[in-house]
């Protein structure tokens, strides 16, 4: 079904999600400075640290949807996500994909990976959205993916705006960004087909609208611990006795 072709109340209904675009983290203060260029190496760093954590839990976010889904069409198409994040034998995913744009802003792939300077809020935001979709029947897990509508501008500004404004990252590392242009596009396709499909009284409807929201409130509190950290200068236990949170 073409998503620009609705008519009536699945019109309605795909207005009403698009309207939740103004919520979309493109939006926080965080990304405002990272788009207008603001943004010094530790700012873009701690960025990049906690955003590896969200990326490397959406495989197994996906596979939770799969385990819950019994329609073997839906799981087929559904299979691709987790391969566009972990890769294949010859193929490298997204997580690779991010070590390597972390490598491009100068952290090296170990400081990444051992998670040390992912904020507790960042990694409670995304545990409760790994958790949601393990205990969610699976169409309003594919609901709470839709977020995605909004992605693909978020990804064309840092592939736009980097390599002005940030010349000290290595352009090569920018190529998760590139990648997930199309990616997001073919995901929300097949999404949103499904949430249109499955989510059709008016009472399951404004359900759907409530999961995307709740999937816009961890994409925003993300960066609003990020904010606290990395621009005010507050991250956790800041004002205690001094040992710095990060190197415990
Ligand atoms: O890199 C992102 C990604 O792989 C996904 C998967 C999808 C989901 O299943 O919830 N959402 C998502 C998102 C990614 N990147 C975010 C960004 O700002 O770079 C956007 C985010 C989303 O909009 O949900």
């Amino acid at each position: 079904m073409e998503f620009n072709s609705l008519t009536g109340v699945k019109k309605e209904f795909r207005d009403k999600l698009m309207s939740l675009g103004s919520r979309y983290h493109i939006h926080h203060p965080f990304h405002r400075m990272m788009h207008e260029g603001k943004l010094n190496r530790h700012q873009v760093q701690g960025w990049v640290a906690n955003r590896y954590y969200y990326q490397i839990k959406i495989p197994i976010k996906d596979a939770q949807l799969l385990a819950n889904c019994p329609d073997e069409s839906v799981r087929r198409i559904w299979l691709q996500r987790i391969i566009d994040h972990d890769g294949t034998g010859t193929e490298n995913g997204g997580i690779e994909a991010w070590l390597r744009l972390g490598e491009a802003c100068d952290l090296d792939r170990a400081t990444l990976q051992s998670m040390r300077m992912v904020l507790p809020g960042v990694k409670f935001a995304v545990d409760s959205y790994v958790n949601f979709v393990r205990d969610a029947p699976w169409q309003e897990g594919v609901c709470s993916s839709l977020t995605e509508l909004f992605a693909p501008e978020i990804h064309q500004q840092r592939l736009t705006d980097w390599p002005e404004k940030y010349p000290w990252i290595d352009p090569e590392g920018l190529s998760y960004f590139r990648n997930r242009l199309g990616q997001a596009r073919r995901d929300v396709e097949h999404g949103v087909n499904i949430v249109l499909e499955h989510f059709v009284t008016p009472a399951a409807q404004s359900r759907a609208l409530e999961i995307l929201q709740f999937k816009l409130e961890i994409l925003w509190s993300m960066l609003d611990s990020m904010y606290l950290a990395y621009v005010l200068d507050m991250p956790p236990f800041f004002n205690t006795n001094g040992d710095s949170w990060a190197e415990k």
